[in-house]
């Protein structure tokens, strides 16, 4: 055996350079990569460039810091969200979701609330012009008409003076809507988010408007009063809508210089959103009966018929969906006038509680607006007219809601993928005092079912 051969070296796989000539060419490869070039200083650098440099370079990494902790409050803030309850609002258009998530507010974030009196106080003003401006139209299109027996030129002279109001509606209306194209003369549909909210609690024209609104009021008054103007618009089946008739009866009040809007003005004033809407629920330590509530999410999306198909993202995210309906048999929808209202939440219904998406979340069923089935018997309706089904029932409020409620809870449990409580509720959204409770109820509920769940988890 020979010395040379245990002391060899291990050969080399053919083409490499020894140890050597790998670092050498190791360093000109570092020599050329362009990251390492980019981030060395120039040939011939001065003291004043290279201070300038470095203070660059330091100005780049605080940005990247800042950048990076925004990123984690980000993820931090989604992880929470993620865990926080989120409750989905839904119903057609006009059963009260909006009205309900303004009865959340109140019990649960009243700071939130107040703090957006001042806009709320011109969403009144602009329901209470809209109102205005139906009524001027109708009175314009009679004294128009070849012969007019109601209205006389003092009714016009009338709605002459009225003019500045509706072009004080047209530039507030300006200020906010989403755009004119999806405007009808009057009416605001702006986006959601809330930003118009700050526009019209801060804005000039908004000030101006309600000045105006105020110097009128004896005009504003006197139409309203008009027993040939009432009578008019009975005639063309014409009922002031959107909270503006509410508010028409009150024109002192809400005119006055000084005017804050109450809870309950708050609750009746409408302003349309496009799209769906966000609302974070930050518990506020002042809220009186709030103990042990965390934060919450509730999304409050539009009902019309074309709308609904905007609702099904938000089916995989939310714990709980309160369902309204109005037992509104009596009418048909806005959007389609073939479909009667009733029908259509029961079949609504029906695909909210069998839907596989939705088989762990808590439904939570309202029949709102209460209040008008009750003045509706009260006035003489016949239920069976209207629904044969209900036969020779006891033709009284808890006759009619039993019998309902029989019904949704039926669908409800035959067509849930498995088996879940039926959490019902008999509301009027617009009386906040009865709502708060029942949305105490509820929340509760919500809660107690997701901490059970989460436990489970
Ligand atoms: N009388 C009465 N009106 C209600 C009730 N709930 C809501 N409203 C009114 O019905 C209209 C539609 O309510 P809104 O909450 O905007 O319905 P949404 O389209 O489902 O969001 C508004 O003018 C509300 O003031 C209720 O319980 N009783
Ligand atoms: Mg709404």
């Amino acid at each position: 055996m020979s010395a040379a051969s245990s002391t060899k070296a291990p050969s080399s796989p053919a083409g490499s350079a020894g140890p050597k000539a790998s670092k050498a060419s190791r360093r000109r490869q570092s020599d050329t990569d362009p990251l390492t070039l980019a981030l060395a200083p120039p040939p011939n650098e001065s003291m004043q460039e290279r201070t300038e440099r470095l203070a660059l370079a330091a100005t780049a990494a605080q940005t990247s810091r800042a950048i990076d902790e925004a990123l984690l409050q980000e993820k931090r803030a989604l992880d929470k969200k993620k865990e926080d309850v989120k409750i989905l609002l839904l119903g057609q258009s006009e059963s009260g979701k909006s009205t309900v998530l303004k009865n959340f507010r109140l019990r649960f974030t009243p700071e939130y609330f107040d703090s957006e009196r001042a806009a709320w106080k011109i969403v009144v003003l602009l329901n209470l012009i809209s109102s205005i401006r139906t009524t001027v139209n109708t009175i314009q299109a009679e004294l128009a008409a070849p012969e007019f027996t109601l209205v006389s030129p003092q009714h016009a002279q009338l709605c002459t003076e009225l003019q500045p109001l509706l072009h004080q509606e047209e530039t507030l209306v300006s200020l906010i809507a989403v755009s004119p194209h999806f405007t009808d003369p009057g009416e605001a549909l702006v986006r959601p988010g809330g930003a118009w909210k700050r526009v019209l609690a801060e804005s000039d024209e908004a000030r101006a408007a309600a000045a105006i609104v105020h110097e009128l009021r004896e005009e504003i008054e006197a139409l309203w009063a008009d027993t040939a103007v009432r009578e008019l618009l009975e005639k063309r089946g014409i009922s002031l809508k959107d909270g503006g008739g509410y508010f028409m009866d009150d024109i002192h009040r809400v005119t006055a210089l000084d005017f804050v809007p109450t809870d309950s003005d708050i609750l009746r004033a409408r302003i349309k959103t496009l799209g769906v809407e966000e609302h974070f629920f930050e518990k506020e330590a002042a809220a009186p009966g709030t103990k042990g509530v965390k934060d919450f999410w509730i999304y409050d999306v539009p009902g019309s018929r074309g709308s609904r198909a905007a609702w099904i993202p938000f089916f995989d995210m939310v714990q709980a969906i309160v369902f309204l309906t109005p037992l509104s048999f009596y009418e048909v929808l806005e959007e389609d006038t073939r479909v009667n209202r009733l029908e259509d939440s029961v079949v609504l219904w029906k695909e909210i509680c069998s839907n596989k998406l939705l088989e762990a979340c808590s439904i939570i069923l309202f029949f709102n607006k209460m209040d008008i089935l009750k003045a509706k018997l009260k006035a003489g309706l016949i239920v069976r007219e209207y629904v044969t089904s209900f036969a020779d029932r006891p033709n009284t409020y808890a006759g009619a809601t039993g019998y309902f409620k029989e019904k949704f809870r039926a669908y409800h449990k035959r067509l849930s993928p498995q088996p879940r409580a039926f959490f019902y509720y008999e509301t009027t959204a617009v009386d906040t005092r009865s709502t708060a409770k029942i949305i105490g109820t509820v929340h509760e509920e919500i809660f107690r079912r997701h901490l059970k769940d989460s436990i489970l988890i």
